[in-house]
């Protein structure tokens, strides 16, 4: 089932999500909703808050050509960080339209737990890293916007108030 995908500012955007204690079928089911949602959408990631489940998901697929690497990440931990950034202009489901570079370690080690319980670790690297770092962000309540300047910040943020008040008289 596709969910709606909530738009900046909206408080549960802003709340540090609960891990995740046992892979139910509702986390299941999450998972597969949040799959279907991103690749709707379309996008290359996807965590909980943005469709208002302040649980420690994500789901991801940065393979642009090529057969789908969709992965679900649950209760995921950055464990190591490169000291050499790289910067992407990045985007967000969240906030639409709006994009502005962002500087990042450029690979990290993530470790995580699988749909299955089992936990897995792997480095991320290019684009799989870039998109990890934005989602688990998402899952401490922060945004790609948050790393820019306040003047920069409130432009975008009174964009999408405008994008809502439409959106809500159906424009
Ligand atoms: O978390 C999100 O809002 C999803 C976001 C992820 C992301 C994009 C860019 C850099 C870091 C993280 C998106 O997927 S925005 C849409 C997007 O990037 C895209 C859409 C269609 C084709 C390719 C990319
Ligand atoms: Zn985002």
């Amino acid at each position: 089932m596709i969910r709606p995908i909530l738009i900046h500012p909206d408080p549960r955007l802003k709340k540090l999500c609960e891990p995740v204690a046992e892979i139910t079928d509702e986390v299941k089911r999450l998972a597969a909703d949040m799959l279907e949602t991103m690749y709707d959408a379309p996008g290359i990631g996807l965590a909980a808050p943005q469709v208002g489940v302040t649980k420690r998901v994500l789901v991801m697929d940065c393979i642009k050509d090529g057969p789908p690497e969709p992965m679900v990440l649950i209760n995921p931990q950055v464990v190591w960080s490169s000291e050499d950034v790289s910067t992407y202009e990045e985007g967000c489901l969240s906030i639409p339209e709006q994009y502005a570079d962002v500087k990042r370690p450029a690979a990290v080690t993530v470790r995580w737990m699988d749909l299955d319980g089992v936990e897995q670790e792997r480095i991320f690297e290019g684009l799989w890293a870039t998109c990890v770092q934005h989602e688990i962000d998402h899952l401490d309540g922060k945004l790609f916007i948050d790393y820019l300047g306040p003047l920069k910040r409130q432009m975008i943020t009174r964009k999408m108030e405008k994008l809502k008040r439409e959106r809500a008289r159906g424009l």
